[in-house]
């Protein structure tokens, strides 16, 4: 697997971003920690481990949806080449589905998975290789700057992937506005599938940003041992309790930490203390559940056409086929 990285040196400045972002948010008036902040080796590793969980079934559904379209997709694409496009590289279990079906079905496939770590991209080249009918390489690069690099090179029809609802880690307004840039970045005619997890029962939302296991109270509060490691913090993780809700009024799952006491904490880069009030909350992320209305509407109002929904026996989870129109 060739990588291709777009980000120059001067360019990451991610450890000052980390520590600005980190000194706004806990000097707001409401607290909050942003929900990219995740992703370090740690929160990677523990999200892995969400994914695997009962309670959290955003994976297994979209797993099972895209093992049943693995052999429908290339028939209803008709294509005899095709650059498959990802959108944030995870494990690559799901996308080596999709490529394998390609495969199958007589397509040569050159896929691109866009990712803003090297270190994800590593990871992700020990799952998936080069072999007869597919080239890969790797694009580090922020999604826009790695969707021009590949529409400069590519010459064929391409369908871009964009799983696992990560969609619904953006606010409504910021959905649309991302939808209608992946628009502009593609020809007429290309594709893009795009995962969406449905609105449904609370209690199961409930559970799935709960879970038993435990995992997601230590994904939030990872954040917390970041900004010790990194940062020079003194958070006492255990005075922090997690707490995910759903919010019915603007359809999504919000997560909290909830300080167990008033305390300051003092962070060493800031040369200063942050209080916190007895039950404060930090906030850190919002994931926004859907209703097929509002994806079509999502759809129409960027640029795309539905070509299908593909969903799973429960309906909880859509793989929404759009065409670029
Ligand atoms: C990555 N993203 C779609 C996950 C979600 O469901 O919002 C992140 C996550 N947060 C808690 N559990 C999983």
């Amino acid at each position: 697997m060739k990588i291709s990285n777009l980000i120059e040196d001067h360019q990451w400045a991610g450890e000052d971003t980390f520590a600005t972002d980190i000194h706004a948010g806990l000097s707001a008036p409401i607290k909050s920690i942003s929900a990219k902040y995740f992703y370090d080796d740690r929160g990677s590793e523990l999200f892995q481990k969400i994914t695997q969980v009962e309670d959290y079934y955003l994976t297994r559904k979209e797993y099972s949806i895209l093992n049943d379209i693995q052999s429908v997709l290339p028939r209803k694409l008709k294509l005899k080449e095709i650059d498959i496009v990802e959108l944030g590289v995870g494990d690559g279990h799901k996308s080596r589905l999709l490529i394998d079906g390609f495969l199958e079905g007589g397509c040569q496939v050159k896929f691109y998975p866009i990712d803003i770590s090297s270190k994800a991209m590593e990871l992700l080249g020990t799952n998936i290789r080069d072999r007869p009918g597919l080239e890969i390489e790797g694009v580090v690069a922020d999604y826009f700057a790695g969707l021009s690099y590949v529409s400069k090179k590519s010459k064929r029809n391409q369908l871009v992937l964009f799983l696992g609802s990560n969609i619904g880690n953006f606010d409504r307004g910021f959905s649309l506005e991302f939808l209608r840039s992946l628009r502009a970045s593609l020809d007429k005619g290309a594709y893009a599938l795009i995962g969406f997890d449905l609105k449904k029962d609370v209690r199961v939302l409930s559970k799935a940003y709960n879970d038993g296991e435990g995992y997601t109270e230590q994904f939030n509060l990872n954040l917390l041992r970041r900004i010790n490691n990194e940062l020079g913090g003194s958070f006492d993780l255990d005075s922090f309790q997690h707490h995910g809700f759903y919010n019915p009024r603007l359809g999504t799952m919000e997560s909290y930490l909830v300080s167990l006491k008033s305390q300051d904490i003092f962070i060493d880069r800031f040369g200063k203390s942050f209080h916190f009030e007895e039950f404060e909350p930090i906030h850190l992320e919002y994931s926004f559940k859907f209703l097929e209305s509002d994806i079509n509407r999502l759809a129409e109002q960027s640029g795309f056409r539905i070509v299908e929904h593909f969903s799973d026996s429960d309906r909880y989870f859509i793989d929404s086929l759009w065409e670029a129109v």
